[in-house]
Order: structure tokens, then C-alpha cells, then sequence
């Protein structure tokens, strides 16, 4: 179905009723569907990326439609499915048990000892493969449709289910991972599907994931850089400091990116924490760490990837805070839109 825009003026004021960035698509004739995913059960630090999905709903109606890169792709049609309320639910219940239950492990507790703390792990546990499994259900039936697909987090951890029904579908592609932690934990402080281990837990059950290439990455550990060394060359990861320290000796972001995308498969998929941008642009996100790009920067990027004629299957943006003034929103609502932009660009 073929949405009838003759009575929609992309240059007004937008119709708070109307969806996502303010355009009149439903959910039958947009060709992207955003899912939201009010989920972070496991953050252990700041809180608020599960309210962010409609938080950036609201801030998405100021985002300007004239994108002079891609000045008509949004006709193509986006649409943002409203928040899973039963989500949020299962998400404000476990993120309760798991704040008590990380309150006992960092006490110095072993947890072997409390049959107590045993039982809400497992509880924890069972409900964030449930969530994965509600992601792959919902984004699976998308792509079945036809349609390509985004997610909202959440925190990282949401992009699980995707990743998984894309791998249904494709046996070659990469992930280009914007982000300020590598993600490549093991069982983060027994979590099995925290959103410190996203990356881990990908790289092991979908083996169609060909080539992890990471940016930005400021904030690791030791098992994360084994990780890394004993990957085979399966994971590229670009340091912030290396990346700096390269372009104080000369190198551009233009050879950089060049380089970059060289190493990329023909399909990629964007993983995109909003904490790998410079934490001015995400002051509320869960785990802040100093440095981090620029939006053009990383724009540039982009851009540069299609240039060279490869296709994006698929995103996520996860970990956008939720502020006062809105100013998180107001950046998570931008790099939406560009995302969106990405995909819908394409044929
Ligand atoms: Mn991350």
C-alpha cells in the first residue's frame, strides 16, 4: 500500500497525532518500522534508556524532514510501533531484583551461599532471553512483511533478537558497532545477556556475523582485549586513543573511514550506542565515558558506506538517557532520523 501524501506539507509545523518525526505513515504502508524495546534490566549504573524510546518520540516531531543528503527518503514511509506496555512492565519488576541482586554480588557476597539471591538471577536471567525472544518474534514478522526493520533501546542488550532474525536470512554480513565499551564480556557479573556482553553473546551464536568492526571503544578490560586478540581477525576494533593518536600524526578521518569500510562485508548491519559520541551529546546515558565523536564524523562515515555500494540491513540505537531539558532526546531523535535516512535511501 502506497501512502497518499498530497495533503501532508513536510515544511510545516508537525501534527502532534501524526507518528514518528511527525509523518503520516502507518504501520501498513511504511516501508522501516521502528520497534521500541524499553528494556535495561541489567544497567548498573544510570537508569532512564527504557523510557527513551518515547521520550525521542516526542522530540522527533522538531527534527526538520529537509535532509539535503537524502531529500526524499523519508516519502518511502517510517513508522514507529507504539512502547510494548507489558515490556516496560517485565522491565521496571527486573530491573528492581536485579538492582538487589548486584547490591549483594558488590557487598562481596558469594552468591552460592543465598538460595534467595540464586533464585532472582535465574528470575533476571529467564527474563531477558524472554525479551530477546520478544525482539526476534516482533522483528522477524517485519522482515517476513517485507519491511526493513530498526530497534529503539533500551539498553544494548535490545539488539539481540535482531541481529538473530537477520541472521535467519543472511549467512555473510558485518556489524559496525558505534560504542564506548567493547560489549565483549562473558556473563557480565553473572548476566547472561547483559548489555555489557551483547557483542560476546552475537559473535557466538551467529556465525554468519562475519566481521565485527567496533569505534570508539574507550572503556575495556583485560578478557575484552583477549576477546579481541583471539577473534582471528573476526573483530576489528578501533580504540579512540589509536584513532586519535593516528590523526595527531596526520592521518584524515577520510583515509581512516577508507579503511574502515575496506574491511567491511557487501551487508551491514549498524549497532549504534549513542555512548560512543562525545558524552556533551549524551550527558544522561547509562555508562558515560570522556571522548567519543562528533555527529558529522560519523555521519561522514555513513555516507561513505554507501558510497562504496554496500547495503545496511538493519540498525539498533540503544542507550540514549532520558534528561530535564531533553537534550539526549533531542540528539537520540537526530541520530534516529539519519539512521532511518541510511536505510531508506537504498532500493
Ligand atoms: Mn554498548
Amino acid at each position: 500500500m502506497i501512502a497518499d501524501l498530497s495533503r501532508f506539507d513536510p515544511n510545516g509545523v508537525s501534527v502532534a497525532n501524526n507518528n514518528v518525526f511527525g509523518l503520516p505513515f502507518t504501520e501498513e504502508n511504511a516501508s522501516l518500522i521502528i520497534i521500541p524495546v524499553p528494556w535495561e534490566v541489567t544497567v548498573s549504573f544510570k537508569s532512564g534508556s527504557a523510557r527513551s524510546p518515547e521520550h525521542i518520540l516526542d522530540a522527533s516531531l522538531q527534527v526538520d524532514l529537509f535532509d539535503s543528503q537524502f531529500q526524499n527518503s523519508w516519502k518511502k514511509g517510517v513508522f514507529m510501533k507504539p512502547v510494548d506496555k507489558k515490556i516496560l512492565l517485565k522491565n521496571d519488576y527486573l530491573r528492581k531484583e536485579n538492582e538487589l541482586y548486584l547490591h549483594f554480588i558488590n557487598s562481596g557476597e558469594k552468591i552460592e551461599t543465598n538460595k534467595f539471591m540464586c533464585k532472582t538471577l535465574k528470575e533476571v536471567n529467564e527474563g531477558c532471553a524472554f525479551m530477546n525472544d520478544w525482539v526476534y518474534e516482533q522483528t522477524k514478522t517485519q522482515i517476513a512483511k517485507g519491511k526493513m526493520v530498526g530497534l529503539l533501546g533500551g539498553d544494548h542488550s535490545v539488539a539481540f533478537g535482531l541481529i538473530k532474525a537477520i541472521a535467519e536470512k543472511e549467512d555473510n554480513f558485518g556489524i559496525l558497532q558505534i560504542d564506548a565499551h567493547c560489549d565483549l564480556r562473558k556473563s557480565y557479573e553473572g548476566l547472561d545477556y547483559s548489555h555489557g556482553s551483547i557483542m560476546y553473546n552475537v559473535l557466538n551464536n551467529f556465525p554468519q556475523v562475519k566481521k565485527l568492526i567496533q569505534l570508539g571503544i574507550r572503556d575495556y578490560c583485560e578478557s575484552e582485549w583477549q576477546c579481541i586478540c583471539d577473534s582471528d581477525r573476526r573483530v576489528a576494533t578501533y580504540f579512540e586513543k589509536e584513532i586519535k593518536e593516528r590523526q595527531f600524526e596526520g592521518a584524515t578521518w577520510a583515509h581512516i573511514s577508507e579503511e574502515i569500510i575496506n574491511q567491511l562485508p557487501q551487508k551491514v548491519y549498524i549497532s549504534y550506542d549513542i555512548d560512543g559520541l562525545d558524552p556533551k551529546l549524551c550527558p544522561h546515558t547509562g555508562t558515560p565515558v570522556p571522548g567519543g565523536f562528533e555527529l558529522e564524523q560519523l555521519n561522514y562515515l555513513f555516507r561513505k558506506i554507501l558510497d562504496s555500494g554496500r547495503e545496511i540491513i538493519g540498525f539498533d540505537l540503544s542507550e540514549t538517557g532520558v534528561s530535564k531539558d531533553g537534550w539526549d532526546e533531542n540528539v537520540g531523535a537526530r541520530v534516529l532520523f539519519k539512521l532511518c535516512n541510511l536505510m531508506l535511501s537504498q532500493n
